[in-house]
């Protein structure tokens, strides 16, 4: 018998409510995400600094000491292949020491992995004794080639010298100190081609007279891997504007004849923001001037080395704007970052308790002592304005 025409339109709207909800429980995401991760963690409105909420270690897997796993010698041992890197000169011996004492004290003489130290002319015999006694991990010397440091061929020197005039009028940090064109011109991209390095992965930057607060438990290096992280960054701030006139312009040509190189999920807006400071902007032709602060780098090389990179670097390298203006490292590898990387693989340390003069990074974290949490600079308070985490923390997240 034929059921009343009511019931079988119940029957059948409760069957298609069944249906769509299997669907809508089969959409679901396979795992919910933690605060602070992918896109929960964006800050779009900043009322105080994140560092003065209470952190702790970055997401699992963390590798460990357990046993002789990171005993210096152990020819088994659970280092990857990487290391820790410093260009130094011989005259900030007691610096350095102070920056390396400060990283085996935290972190390094849990993990032992080597440090690699680089300088333009060759090592005294007394920062080698006294670095070498400054840890148990295997420490190596090398030269930077010639080929690498020396101004390039196409450099005109004269142009050099009225550049310098003009932006040292300008008030640009160490435009006329040839040795400081040279430095960051290397840092950019020819680190990564010294022969030493040739068959490591993964590199830690260290400078002189930098200071690290925070215990950290476990292999950094491995954690790069594990979670497929390209590059870690620590402090981000605001370039002086005067000092990379060009470089967004040379950019933007170079990414007209390569478009292919732009990735998908890309941080061009942090790179382009005018809103925060729109002065900045300006003057630097569309660069919002954002930069990770580079003296404290954990990167994976095999970025610096792709295609996309070297013909970058290249590209800026024929136009002179390391020695014409003074394009420095940070920003090169910044742009280089926010263009050809996925902006996931970027990684702040947040829990990297770190000094270089005059910025901080202070988590809010039992494992440091020595700074003062969520403390940004202790030098005058117009610093503060030159922090720009709040631009990457807004596009980019906090992961
Ligand atoms: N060997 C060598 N290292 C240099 C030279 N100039 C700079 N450096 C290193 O490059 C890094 C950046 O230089 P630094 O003076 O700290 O610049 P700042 O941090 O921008 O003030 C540091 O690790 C220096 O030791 C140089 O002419 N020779
Ligand atoms: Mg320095």
């Amino acid at each position: 018998m034929a059921l009343p025409k009511g019931i079988r339109i119940l029957a059948a709207a409760t069957l298609c409510i069944f249906f769509y909800m299997v669907v809508q429980i089969f959409k679901a995401p396979e795992s919910l995400e933690a605060p602070g991760s992918g896109k929960l963690g964006k800050l779009d409105k900043w009322t105080k600094d994140p560092q003065l909420d209470p952190s702790g270690e970055p997401p699992e897997p963390l590798r460990r000491v357990e046993g002789d796993n990171y005993e210096p010698n152990n020819p088994n041992s659970a280092r990857i292949n990487a290391t820790i890197l410093s260009l130094v000169r011989n005259e900030e011996l007691d610096d350095l020491l102070q920056s390396m004492n400060d990283l085996e004290r935290t972190w390094n003489h849990k993990f032992n992995y080597p440090w690699t130290f680089f300088n333009d002319v060759p090592f005294t015999e007394e920062f080698k004794k006294r670095t070498r006694a400054a840890t148990k991990a295997a420490v190596h010397y090398e030269i930077v080639p010639k080929e690498h440091w020396d101004v390039p061929s196409w450099i005109n020197m004269d142009l050099f010298g009225e550049s310098v005039s003009v932006l040292t009028e300008q008030k640009v940090q160490y435009m006329p100190k040839l040795s400081y064109h040279q430095m960051c011109r290397w840092n950019s991209g020819l680190f990564v081609k010294h022969p030493a390095l040739a068959h490591t992965q993964y590199y830690w930057r260290v400078e002189p007279k930098v200071h690290f607060f925070c215990d950290v438990d476990y292999d950094v290096f491995r954690w790069m891997q594990d979670h497929n992280k390209t590059y870690g960054f620590n402090i981000n701030i605001y370039d002086s504007p005067e000092s990379v006139t060009t470089l967004w312009p040379e950019t933007r040509k170079f990414m007209a004849d390569h478009p292919e190189y732009l990735k998908e999920n890309n941080a061009i807006e942090w790179l382009q923001d005018k809103e925060r400071r729109p002065g900045h902007n300006k003057l630097a032709h569309g660069y919002s001037t954002c930069h990770f602060w580079s003296n404290f780098e954990i990167g994976d090389m095999a970025f610096w080395r792709s295609q996309a990179y070297q013909d970058y670097f290249d590209h800026l390298d024929r136009a002179g704007g390391f020695f014409y203006e003074r394009w420095g490292d940070a920003p090169v590898h910044s742009i280089a970052l926010g263009l050809f990387e996925d902006k996931s693989k970027i990684h702040w340390f947040r829990d990297i308790g770190y000094q270089h003069i005059p910025f901080f990074n202070c988590p809010n974290s039992p494992k440091c002592k020595g700074c003062v949490t969520g403390r940004f600079t202790d030098g005058e308070a117009w610093l503060n304005q030159e922090d720009c985490r709040p631009l990457w923390f807004k596009y980019a997240g906090m992961d």
